[in-house]
């Protein structure tokens, strides 16, 4: 993130990046995201339920280690958390330098991944639109003298051509500074200054999670597959709906197949780090 960048997410709270990902990322990702998405609908009925957090019940994959929520129908979303243990072709996604040099002017102290997910939004679904305004100390966006402190953003990469009516991500520009709670609406495309952001395969958004945003009602008869990565301080610990304030999920395999820079973004925080870290929140509570 350059000078330039920062100053328009300051200003707006997302940055629209073009071709973060090669073309052969992105055909490596393509393969894996159906992969992954033909696996989960195929043994959903077998595996084991368990309920979590916002009413949300996710089904767990003990083999390939991910989480999932959601059904193939219409108007309906898959999510699959956890997607680095179901296919070694994410590990690219890990300390992925041209991500990082963004992620490390907007988070600060000691970076650890924290919410994994591939979104399969099926035709006439729609994301309802959340956050933005005062939501509270545990993703709020802040600046102070060593930059932009974000305590969670999130990078949604694109692997395929996504167009309004396609279901594109949204957002209020604006509105991680806003003091007013937003008028919230049924449909994420009837909120007062949503506006769709558009993109091509290769493009990724990154943005901060104080950020009023949501996707817009898939209208195409085409799935809306993406992936986001979330990142914060390490003492936020997992933002994935199944694992929630916990420990990232992560398989012994998984981690040993990777860098020590790699692993090093997965690092559970220690207790002195951690308790560091609340007092900082709850000064700002
Ligand atoms: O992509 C979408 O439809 C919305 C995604 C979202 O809400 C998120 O990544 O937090």
């Amino acid at each position: 993130m350059d000078d330039a960048e920062r100053f328009d997410f300051d200003r707006q709270g997302y940055l629209v990046i073009r071709n973060l990902l090669s073309s052969a990322e992105v055909a490596s990702l393509t393969s894996a995201v159906d992969a992954l998405e033909e696996h989960a609908l195929a043994h959903a009925p077998v595996q084991p339920r368990q309920a979590i957090v916002w009413g949300l019940v996710t089904r767990h994959d003990a083999q390939k280690g991910y989480h999932s929520q959601g059904e193939q129908a219409p108007r309906s979303t898959l999510v699959v958390e956890d997607f680095w243990n179901a296919d070694d072709a994410f590990d690219v996604l890990v300390d992925h330098e041209p991500t990082m040099r963004f992620i490390r002017r907007a988070v600060q102290g000691r970076i650890t991944i924290n919410n994994s997910e591939v979104r399969y939004r099926y035709p006439g679904n729609c994301t309802q639109a959340h956050m933005g305004g005062p939501i509270g100390a545990k993703y709020r966006y802040a600046v102070n003298a060593q930059g932009i402190d974000c305590m969670m953003v999130r990078m949604v990469y694109f692997l395929h051509d996504v167009r309004c009516r396609d279901g594109a991500f949204s957002v209020v520009p604006g509105t991680h500074k806003s003091p007013f709670t937003p008028p919230a609406r049924e449909l994420p495309d009837d909120e007062p200054g949503m506006i769709g952001l558009e993109v091509g395969a290769g493009d990724a958004i990154l943005f901060t999670e104080n950020l009023r945003h949501g996707g817009l009602v898939n209208r195409s008869d085409r799935t809306r597959k993406t992936l986001h990565v979330g990142y914060g301080p390490s003492w936020l610990m997992s933002q994935n709906c199944s694992t929630m304030d916990q420990p990232q999920y992560l398989l012994p395999e998984t981690l040993a197949r990777y860098s020590d820079a790699q692993r090093a973004l997965f690092q559970p925080v220690c207790e002195a780090e951690y308790a560091k870290g609340r007092e900082r929140l709850e000064a700002v509570s």
